[in-house]
């Protein structure tokens, strides 16, 4: 392996696979519209996933960058039944909340269209819930603490990395957000530095599966170029 020295660090030669523009062409047009075919999905199948699918999974999401690489993520991963069903009690708990005091009519209106509601009998059916950790900043062995950077622009990449990596494997998974999350830190008993982020549920679809008829944004409405 060729290697050499900056500021005293290691550094290895990195190469990868190029194509040409044709080529490239077709395989982002093709990888498009496979990835154009990810949905959120509320409809789960408890068929059992196996747990090195799961291990795998973490794997590519922890392949995401980070600032100064500190990746800066935890991701738990729950398929005890008992705890599922804390967890789904808890979430329904705030959800109800949500959904009849806290949220503005302006977002139940924007959300009607979702079929959504403070009900999550999902994170009781779906095999593995993996709930993801932000690391505010490290806890060392001996008390002392050390800096994270970028943490939300990390984690987030690596939630992305999750769900691309979910579908690739032919499962489906929802990005949940239950507000207030507090409760996860406490049902999964996490350290001070870590909060909250996400909780996704993996799964394989359900038989019969239904997603809301969305469309998405076309190019224009979604970018600007500088020539
Ligand atoms: N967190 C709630 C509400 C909700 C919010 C958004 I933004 C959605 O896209 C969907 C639902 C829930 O999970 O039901």
């Amino acid at each position: 392996m060729e290697t050499k020295t900056i500021n005293g660090y290691p550094f290895v030669k990195y190469t990868r696979d190029t194509y040409p523009p044709e080529e490239m062409e077709a395989r982002t047009l093709e990888f498009y519209h496979w990835y154009n075919t990810r949905r959120s999905v509320r409809d789960f199948s408890d068929k059992p996933v196996p747990k090195t699918v799961i291990e795998n999974l973490l794997r590519a999401a922890s392949t995401a960058p980070s600032g100064a690489h500190k990746q800066p993520w935890t991701f738990c991963v729950v398929s005890n039944s008992n705890l599922k069903k804390e967890i789904r009690m808890a979430a329904e708990a705030e959800e109800k909340e949500s959904y009849t005091r806290r949220m503005s009519d302006e977002w139940l209106e924007d959300l009607a269209h979702l079929g959504t509601n403070w009900e999550k009998p999902f994170l009781e059916i779906a095999p593995y819930l993996i709930v993801v950790f932000k690391k505010a900043y490290n806890l060392n062995p001996d008390g002392s603490k050390d800096n994270n950077y970028y943490v939300n622009e990390s984690v987030g990449l690596a939630c992305g990395f999750l769900l691309t990596a979910i579908h690739q494997a032919g499962l489906v998974a929802l990005t949940h957000t239950p507000s207030p999350m507090a409760f996860l830190t406490k049902l999964l008993q996490r350290p001070a530095n870590e909060r909250p982020f996400l909780l996704i549920p993996v799964a394989y679809p359900a038989e019969n599966t239904f997603v809301p008829k969305l469309e998405r944004k076309p190019l224009d409405k979604i970018s600007v170029f500088y020539e």
